[in-house]
């Protein structure tokens, strides 16, 4: 800064009369910045008529949609084809989804654990969901139970029927208080 106003003030004065139009720049509109700062946190698609004020100003969690996916670092698709309810309120989930490996084919038999965490708290829920296989490469699992209102990570372990890792995804969701 201090280098910047030095050769603002060298630069003003090697000029002479010519630095003087410089006083008059007009100054930038003083309501542009609070107009267009408010739309950037608009609702997300979870938010529902009445959005939990809670979950307004979070920007880590997804946006559900049905058939929302994550791909891990080895290349597999977890595609979450339905959240039962739609992730929004604290309570019991049960999720279906569909594993793909990196060639996208469905994932029989591989050994899933989900693992819901509060980042922010430091701690997961109980009961553990169970992951149950059901057929063409997917799983039911739940009770996902988040019980307490705000941001969740939900982690999902795959690894195969020797148990060696396959890949790992993690959804994210907040929810408010019922
Ligand atoms: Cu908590």
């Amino acid at each position: 800064m201090r280098l910047q106003l030095t050769l603002l003030v060298a630069a003003g004065f090697a000029c002479g009369d010519d630095a003087a139009p410089l006083v008059d720049a007009p100054a930038p509109p003083i309501d542009a910045a609070p107009i267009d700062a408010a739309p950037i946190d608009a609702p997300t698609i979870d938010a529902g008529p009445d959005a939990p004020s809670l979950c307004d100003s979070e920007e880590r969690d997804d946006d559900y949609t049905p058939g929302l996916t994550k791909t891990g670092p080895a290349g597999y698709d977890v595609v979450l084809t339905e959240s039962d309810p739609v992730p929004g309120r604290t309570g019991n989930y049960a999720w279906t989804i569909q594993v793909r490996d990196a060639a996208d084919q469905p994932v029989e038999g591989a050994v899933i654990t989900a693992r819901p965490f509060m980042p922010d708290h430091g701690h997961g829920t109980s009961p553990t969901p169970t992951v149950t296989p059901a057929g063409g490469g997917n799983y039911a699992i739940s009770p996902i139970n988040l019980f307490m209102s705000g941001y969740w990570t939900i982690r999902l372990t795959m690894r195969d029927g020797s148990g060696a890792d396959l890949d790992v995804v993690t959804f994210a969701f907040c929810v408010a208080a019922s």
